[in-house]
């Protein structure tokens, strides 16, 4: 096979109406290259995206020349092959048509040899206005919209958030957005491998290599060559290859990721070598248990026949504008998930499926992938050409993807099911619920039963393998989303009321830090309610929703950059609930994926990183409450809130809670300590307990009414903690009333910084007295912090290891540093 790099030519770009030819950018997208030539404004600043709208209703035209060799044209076939051209697509060479597309999922492949010519060639892709497309594709097609503002982003088989999301705005682009090249072949060509694993009872693997030609070839056959790490090749002929003494693959926290280099050659008849097909696997096995218990039936992942409590969130995509995102880009906030004891993310159904870079950080750090297909929320057409096109997506991605080491699952849609379950069950509209199963029922399982390898299906999330969509039944079976916190508005503590086999979504929003805010936001409409903020609040009435659950807890605070920090308070209190809830009911529950990792552009959102790559508070909270090790404690009762406003509280007990999900059994220590806000301790505890992998246990109650009575349930909080092997693994702080009635008391901090390296502090920070929440930051400075927003209890030193990336000096951090805790908000 002879190849020719197309995207790395001088390509051009310009209006289809007329316009200047400009520079482009392949793979990259319409607007990117807008943007590198000066033509508009930066489309995240203030309120730029509602002038940048034009864009979409344009066609645009993209070209390069080429020069085509003697040994390219000597070849038989030379096919152009484009992985993803987006979307409504016209691709001309020379002058003559070669193909139309409208799917933006779909790889192509044309054999264009008879339109080359020696010498120079001309390559022009038209992409067509995708509104246009929908306004005049599939009409009668016209659901009840539940994200895009302008409507129909289903008619089409493109990027779906890039139309508008509750997190996302709208710039739906057009563009050549992943490679492009010429490959030249003659005789035959390998299409395809398929790896087959069997994992024996003796503990060897057996892979078994199936390939698939171009041109089919009952003579042809497989050499093979495998490596793992420092361990010397193995080579062989013939379709199997047997590993007796495998290096297992596994998730974060319950074992390595040993990956193997595995390189397929197949050869014809003659010998003559047709192709080479080189990728890194892992010898694993992944199932989804669905077995019947007590509770109705199991929803878990197995890993290796190891049962898997699934610690992560979901993935949208990485940025507004995808096109040509690098390793880079998703190596940040991936290995963000894996420094916070994640173990599986979940590639939302909005989105995209991703590029390489990305399954490959997957497989590197042990994150399992729950991939949806690219539906989601609003109901989908069902005509036979877009059934069509949604299959041949689904036979291109689930070839592309089967042989990663992280992928666990296959699933149908994001909430298209329970979005419109009363429609799609009302016996009067049988043609919609006919659409329905066509494809998530028929067409994409079909896909995945012939083509992914035994990687299990799952209709749509959430699904309880009915057509049930009560939190009830989701009880029983299946994975459920919880919104009744935030859109629903009800008390937090509603995530106690249910028992959820796997949480799949849950969340809340907080607003960006002031730095990230700085990148979008004019200094002079800087308000949360004026314009700039406002249209980076997707969310109908999103600002109305944290300021609700924020005042809940919290006092008004004196300023913006308090609300901003009060906001990332209180989702960190909301994400909590819900994961220590979920995991204390393991293993009932065996998943908790909070709605969501990251940001495609800077917004207020559910995110625990901010597009910027900061964490914000519920982020370095993660890394704790998804450690193998949790102590969490769990406070029946609340503040009650009667006839005028009359305030009354039925909490009294707290239950002091082990989760535990390493891999092998330990040992640790509960401690708690009950402290009275002047800082004496007023009683105190500790027991041994055993920790078994995937036990969750119920340690220890206290019930603190008489404290409560002493003191007054303002003036007390308790502590909790877990060590093992004299290291603190997990600790918590417990309040009795909402923190907002808590009097805090405010005293200076004592902080000392070490530098270790040019780029490496020890800072140690000592408070007086009790201090919630204390976040510390190095203004301009970009930096990573071993831990932040967490509690300082008086008169213990804290110590966080600081890694910075550039250079600095003690005295720059101690400049440029600043804190601050609860009481600094009022
Ligand atoms: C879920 C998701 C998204 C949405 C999020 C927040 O239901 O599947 O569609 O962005 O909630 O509302």
């Amino acid at each position: 096979m002879r190849a020719l790099p197309l995207a790395t030519l001088a390509w051009q770009f310009r209006e289809c109406a007329g316009g200047p030819w400009r520079p482009a950018r392949v793979p990259g997208c319409v607007h990117t290259d807008l943007l590198a030539a000066g033509a508009i404004p930066d489309p995240f600043w203030g309120t730029n995206e509602a002038g940048l709208q034009w864009i979409d209703e344009r066609d645009w035209e993209y070209a390069a020349d080429f020069e085509v060799g003697a040994e390219l044209l000597g070849e038989e076939v030379v096919d152009l092959v484009a992985d993803g051209l987006d979307t409504v697509a016209t691709v001309r060479l020379n002058g003559r048509l070669v193909a139309r597309t409208e799917n933006m999922f779909i790889g192509h492949r044309w054999d264009v040899r008879r339109l080359l010519r020696p010498g120079k060639n001309t390559l022009a892709i038209r992409l067509d206005s995708a509104t246009r497309y929908i306004r005049t594709h599939r009409t009668s097609h016209r659901p009840r919209e539940i994200n895009d503002p302008v409507g129909g982003c289903t008619a089409i088989r493109k990027e779906q958030c890039q139309f508008g999301w509750d997190w996302g705005p709208r710039f739906v682009t057009a563009g050549i957005w992943r490679d492009i090249r010429l490959e030249g072949w003659s005789g035959n060509r390998l299409a395809g491998v398929a790896v087959a694993q069997d994992h024996r009872r003796d503990g060897s693997v057996t892979l078994t290599i199936s390939h698939e030609l171009a041109r089919p070839d009952p003579q042809s056959r497989v050499r093979w060559r495998i490596r793992v790490g420092a361990r010397a090749v193995s080579l062989g002929d013939g379709p199997s290859i047997v590993i007796r003494d495998p290096l297992l693959w596994w998730p974060n926290g319950q074992g390595d990721q040993p990956l193997y280099d595995l390189e397929v050659d197949i050869l014809d008849g003659s010998g003559k070598l047709i192709g080479t097909w080189a990728r890194r696997i892992g010898l694993r096995t992944v199932s989804l248990q669905q077995r019947r218990d007590k509770w109705g039936k199991s929803f878990q992942f197995a890993v290796n026949g190891r049962a898997i409590f699934a610690k992560g969130a979901n993935w949208i995509p990485a940025h507004s504008f995808v096109a040509g995102l690098d390793r880079g880009a998703y190596a940040r906030d991936l290995g963000a998930a894996a420094a916070a004891n994640m173990n599986m993310v979940r590639v939302w159904g909005g989105g995209i499926y991703e590029s390489e870079d990305f399954y490959d950080l997957c497989d590197e750090l042990g994150l399992l992938v729950w991939q949806d297909f690219m539906f989601a929320c609003t109901l989908y057409p069902g005509d036979k050409a877009f059934v069509d096109s949604s299959r041949d997506e689904a036979r291109f991605q689930v070839r592309r993807l089967r042989h990663r080491a992280c992928l666990a699952l296959w699933c149908g849609n994001n909430e298209v099911w329970s979005i419109n379950a009363h429609e799609l069950t009302d016996p009067k509209k049988k043609a919609l619920r006919a659409d329905y199963d066509r494809l998530f029922h028929a067409a994409l399982p079909g896909v995945v039963e012939e083509f992914g390898g035994g990687t299990p299906y799952w209709p749509s999330s959430p699904w309880r393998g009915n057509e049930a969509t009560d939190h009830a039944a989701g009880e029983a079976r299946g994975d459920s989303h919880y919104w009744d916190v935030w859109h629903g508005r009800n008390p937090v503590k509603d995530y106690e009321k249910w028992s959820f086999r796997f949480a799949s979504e849950f969340g809340m929003q907080s607003y960006n830090s002031p730095a990230t805010q700085a990148t979008f936001c004019p200094p002079e409409d800087a308000n949360i309610f004026g314009a700039s903020m406002e249209n980076h609040q997707k969310n109908k009435g999103g600002n109305q929703v944290v300021l609700d659950y924020v005042t809940r807890r919290y006092r008004m605070p004196k300023d913006q950059d308090g609300l901003i920090y009060l906001s990332q308070l209180n989702q960190v209190y909301c994400v909590q609930t819900g994961i220590e809830h979920y995991r204390r009911n393991m293993p009932r529950c065996m998943g908790s994926l909070y709605w969501q990792l990251n940001d495609c552009w800077p917004v207020a959102s559910w995110s625990s990183i901010e597009f910027t790559g900061r964490w914000r508070a519920l982020h370095h909270a993660v890394r704790r409450l998804y450690a193998p090790a949790l102590v969490s404690a769990h406070v029946p009762g609340d503040e009650i809130f009667g006839t005028s406003n009359c305030r009354s509280s039925t909490v009294r007990l707290v239950h002091l809670h082990t989760s535990y999900d390493g891999p092998a059994p330990g040992q640790g220590v509960l401690v708690w300590d009950l402290f009275h806000l002047d800082g004496t301790v007023l009683q105190g505890g500790r027991k041994k307990v055993e920790l078994r992998p995937m036990q969750s246990v119920l340690q220890k109650t206290l019930d603190l009414a008489g404290p409560i009575a002493k003191h007054g349930r303002e003036r007390i909080y308790l502590r909790i903690a877990l060590d093992i092997a004299g290291r603190r693994a997990s600790q918590e702080t417990v309040f009795l009333t909402p923190p907002r009635f808590i009097d805090l008391p405010k005293a200076r901090t004592k902080v000392s910084i070490r530098m270790k390296a040019p780029r490496y502090a020890v800072a140690g920070f000592t408070s007086p007295v009790f201090q919630h929440r204390f976040a510390f930051d190095f203004a301009g400075l970009s930096f990573a912090a071993g831990d932040n927003f967490f509690d300082l209890y008086p008169g213990e030193q804290k110590l966080v290891e600081v890694d910075f990336m550039a250079r600095v000096t003690g005295s720059i951090l101690r400049k440029s540093l600043t804190c601050r805790s609860l009481a600094d908000t009022y």
